[in-house]
């Protein structure tokens, strides 16, 4: 890799990301790139229409709702294997009620979670994307959307069922390389920039282990050069990173939450299938 070139995402479409990568998730995978966006790939009133949804469900709480006993600064809708995954059988029962909400919970709407997919697979030339599964076929989450409240953020990390979690019993074990996808369904702070992503130009290692554990990788980038590419998403943007560089979202600023629906993917070269989870 020749760290003297600019390191900018691919974008702002499908049709233009497959023309300059003839496999954009292979190069996804050598960190060619920071990510791929995919600009207005969901549209903003379809991302309105999902949140009035949840909010009248009751599967989100309202961020006008000051008052409300319920603190907690992450709300999840779907299945983590991240936050589950510790006993098995529960997080695939857990997996499979959300398979069930999700087939109603878009009626009316765009789906989605069909856009993460059908996008994957545009970007993925020589491999089949399939929800994760086990070898009974019982399915991981296919999906989740997220909600941040004010001063949620993800410290820098790296997430990888190998490197970080050893999930050796699940078969997503198998890949080598984790990619995310987030789609922005909100942005936080009506009025300012919204709290957007950061993704180093450093791929996880041993060497940088310990300025994980004791949080001092941003001083580890600034004393060592490292690039970084702040992802800037409007609401309805689609984007694929990889998830072995360190990356980090900042604190959410002020009362609007920044909401996304994120996936896991696991990749390899050589394999056929390209596995999707959350
Ligand atoms: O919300 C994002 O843009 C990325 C979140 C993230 O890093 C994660 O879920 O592990
Ligand atoms: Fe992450």
């Amino acid at each position: 890799m020749n760290f003297q070139t600019n390191w900018l995402p691919a974008e702002p479409d499908l049709e233009t990301v497959c023309k300059t990568y003839s496999n954009p998730i292979y190069a996804l995978s050598q960190a060619e790139m920071p990510a791929i966006i995919l600009r207005n790939a969901y549209s903003p009133e379809q991302c309105q229409g999902l949140i009035n949804r949840f909010t009248n469900m009751g599967l989100m709480r309202d961020e006008a709702d000051i008052n409300s006993p319920d603190k907690r600064t992450r709300i999840d809708i779907g299945t983590s294997l991240g936050n589950r995954g510790a006993d098995k059988t529960k997080f695939l029962t857990h997996a499979e009620a959300t398979h069930h909400l999700f087939k109603f919970l878009f009626d009316g709407l765009d789906n989605p979670v069909d856009l993460i997919y059908d996008s994957l697979t545009a970007l993925s030339p020589k491999q089949e994307v399939k929800v994760a599964r086990e070898p009974d076929g019982s399915l991981y989450g296919p999906a989740i959307f997220r909600v941040h409240y004010e001063t949620h953020s993800y410290k820098p990390h790296i997430d990888h069922v190998k490197y970080r979690e050893n999930r050796t019993d699940y078969q997503v074990y198998r890949f080598e390389h984790q990619f995310a996808g987030v789609l922005c369904v909100q942005n936080a702070d009506e009025t300012g920039r919204g709290t957007q992503a950061i993704l180093h130009r450093c791929l996880w290692s041993e060497e940088i282990q310990p300025h994980i554990v004791e949080e001092t990788f941003d001083q580890y980038a600034a004393d060592n050069g490292i690039q970084n590419c702040e992802v800037e998403l409007e609401q309805g943007d689609l984007y694929f990173f990889n998830t072995r560089c360190i990356h980090e979202v900042p604190p959410v600023q002020g009362n609007r939450a920044r909401i996304v629906l994120a996936v896991f993917i696991g990749y390899s070269p050589e394999d056929g299938e390209i596995y999707v989870w959350s």
